[in-house]
């Protein structure tokens, strides 16, 4: 059997634009990172500059030997007004694309990763049904200024993920005062207070489900050839003995129903970072022993295979891994980590499941929303006072079995970091 990965595969690391860009202002997350007593860590601020620095940062990653590049095109940027678009700033993706290319990068591009334009909050946001025509006119746009660069597009990034915050981590009621001052600072009203992440409801699923089909006919509709898909975040979800039938019910919602609704797109983004363990009375903690990372998961590496298979199993669509990393200040274990999951990946592979790439969270370490600088998922660090960016060990060996598209030959990497110069590395 073969432990090579097919001919073709992406191999490429991901980032978001609100991330990594910098002095996104005009998106929801701005406002909200900057109330007083806001639930962020701190703001985003500058994040890695990567608004200005992506000609170098691309070249860092043509240099890893990947051949891929997954960003996301910034809604807020490209229009900043309800109708009205930025050709300059379509203008600025299209040269990312181009540099992506020059350098030997296929760009697989994300509409949409978290941030809306703060219009669209005022009007509702991701509960409004508008919002899914809306999003179709902006997609029409990007598709028209860009297309013909794109290897693949990622409508919305994890379209299930506001489902997963409402059922699993807000359920306790949140922060009601921010939700509050947030829907004030955004000019809408709280009932009506629906950034992304917030789109909780079945009214929420539904209405980003019909942007994303609305999207999907738009980009269509301008590039008949061109790959659509959505991703979605599926940790591999466990059934205790006696828990299976809670587990099913909780995969149906946050997971299936996804699925189900992807089954007319080219291909599914799978993001996956771990697992979930679930009893007869509903989830469970991490396993007692289990090594956990810094978001407090666990170190689960093959977890990516069980989540392949549930994809395939559900739509029978080629797949992607449009995420797929770890949280760590420890640089070894995140080597181990992508170690294990490749082995999982390449066993899917050798068991006929159509995975086309394989895009790690993340390129660089960058703004974890919520949590501000501190958790860091990067193959590359940032030194965000100089801007100095620096290759970490786990680069340089996923760069090695990028190259020889093959886990078994890729040795450990044990030489120290490589430091590349804040202004230039050649
Ligand atoms: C996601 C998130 C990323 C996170 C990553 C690590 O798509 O899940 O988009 O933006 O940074 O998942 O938590």
């Amino acid at each position: 059997m073969s432990d090579q990965f097919p001919q073709g595969f992406l191999w490429g690391t991901a980032t978001a634009a609100h991330q990594v860009e910098g002095n996104n202002t005009n998106c929801d997350f701005w406002v909200m990172e900057h109330l007083p007593d806001t639930v962020f860590a701190e703001p985003s601020g500058d994040a890695i500059d990567h608004y200005h620095r992506y000609p170098e940062d691309i070249a860092l990653l043509a240099d890893l030997g990947f051949n891929s590049y997954r960003f996301s095109v910034e809604w807020a940027r490209v229009e900043p007004e309800n109708g009205r678009f930025s050709t300059a700033a379509l203008d600025h993706y299209r040269r990312m694309c181009e540099t992506c290319l020059a350098h030997g990068l296929k760009p697989v591009v994300t509409y949409h990763h978290f941030t809306s334009p703060r219009w669209l909050i005022s009007q509702g946001g991701w509960e409004n049904g508008e919002t899914a025509e809306k999003f179709a006119r902006y997609a029409a746009k990007v598709t028209q200024h860009l297309g013909d660069l794109l290897e693949a597009v990622c409508t919305i990034n994890e379209v299930n993920i506001p489902r997963m915050a409402a059922m699993l981590w807000m359920t306790g009621g949140s922060d009601d005062s921010f939700a509050r001052r947030a829907a004030q600072a955004l000019h809408a009203t709280p009932e009506q207070f629906a950034p992304f992440l917030f789109a909780g409801t079945a009214q929420g699923r539904d209405v980003i489900l019909a942007a994303h089909h609305q999207a999907r006919a738009a980009i269509k509709a301008e590039r008949p050839s061109l790959p659509v898909g959505l991703t979605i975040a599926m940790s591999d979800m466990q059934a205790l003995p006696g828990g299976e039938a809670v587990r099913d019910q909780m995969r149906w919602e946050l997971q299936d129903v996804f699925l189900e609704a992807a089954r007319e797109d080219d291909f599914v983004g799978v993001q996956t970072y771990s697992r979930d363990r679930y009893g007869p009375d509903g989830p469970l903690g991490p396993e007692e022993g289990v090594e956990l990372t810094q978001m407090g998961y666990e170190f689960w590496p093959q977890a990516i295979g069980a989540t392949l298979r549930r994809a395939h199993e559900m739509t029978g669509l080629p797949l992607m891994v449009t995420e797929n990393g770890i949280g760590t200040k420890d640089d070894g274990r995140r080597l181990a980590y992508y170690q294990t999951a490749l082995q999982s990946v390449l066993a899917c592979l050798q068991d006929g499941l159509d995975v086309r790439g394989y895009f790690a969270w993340s390129a660089f370490d960058n703004f974890e929303w919520m949590l501000g600088y501190e958790p860091t998922f990067g193959l590359i660090a940032v030194d965000r006072s100089t801007q100095q960016r620096t290759i970490k060990p786990s680069a340089r060996w996923l760069s090695q079995v990028a190259q020889a598209s093959q886990v078994a030959q890729a040795s450990q990497v044990a030489q120290a970091s490589l430091i590349v110069g804040a202004n230039g590395w050649g």
